[in-house]
């Protein structure tokens, strides 16, 4: 089993409830645990058209999946709940991007892991560094782009010591 960091954001519809959906399908995929759940995040945009808010947060899960295989997951949790590609960023009810794979690279036309954006991102960062501070310097997070409010902890996924 593999150790491996996914982000998973909604701007559209119940944005909660899109989020709550995917992480309990991915708990109950095939080979994959979901190994801890980041706080959620309210995050300003970055990039795209002028649109609402997006709901952010970061799972980590165990997994014998490839890469490729794991990117087919992602896209499956996105077809889920309903993802139309109306406009490049724009408004999504849910975007799960891989982030990071233990001792894993991959740099192909359709998929890059590391992500190669994650590092200038706050949305990605925060919930991040929540799980897995040793991957996350303290000033990359300074000059990362966008603004992050706490929003709580996703039902079900709230951590035992409250
Ligand atoms: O790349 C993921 C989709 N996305 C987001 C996002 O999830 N959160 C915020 N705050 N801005 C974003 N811009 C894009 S594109």
């Amino acid at each position: 089993m593999t150790r491996a960091f996914l982000s998973l954001g909604s701007n559209l519809g119940d944005r909660r409830k899109y989020l709550q959906e995917a992480v309990g399908s991915l708990g109950a995929s095939m080979g994959t645990a979901v190994v801890a759940v980041s706080p959620v995040y309210e995050t300003d945009p970055v990039g795209g058209p002028d649109q609402g808010r997006f709901l952010n947060l970061v799972v980590e899960l165990d997994t014998d999946l490839t890469a490729r295989q794991l990117l087919a997951a992602c896209h499956r949790l996105e077809s889920g709940a309903g993802r139309v590609r109306l406009e490049r960023w724009g408004p999504r009810t849910l975007d799960v991007d891989i982030l990071w794979i233990d001792g894993t690279t991959v740099a192909e036309p359709d998929l890059e892991v590391p992500h190669p954006r994650m590092f200038e991102r706050l949305f990605v960062l925060a919930p991040l560094a929540d799980l897995a501070p040793e991957l996350v310097d303290a000033d990359v997070m300074d000059r990362a782009q966008g603004q992050v409010h706490p929003a709580g902890h996703l039902e079900g996924w709230e951590p035992a010591d409250g």
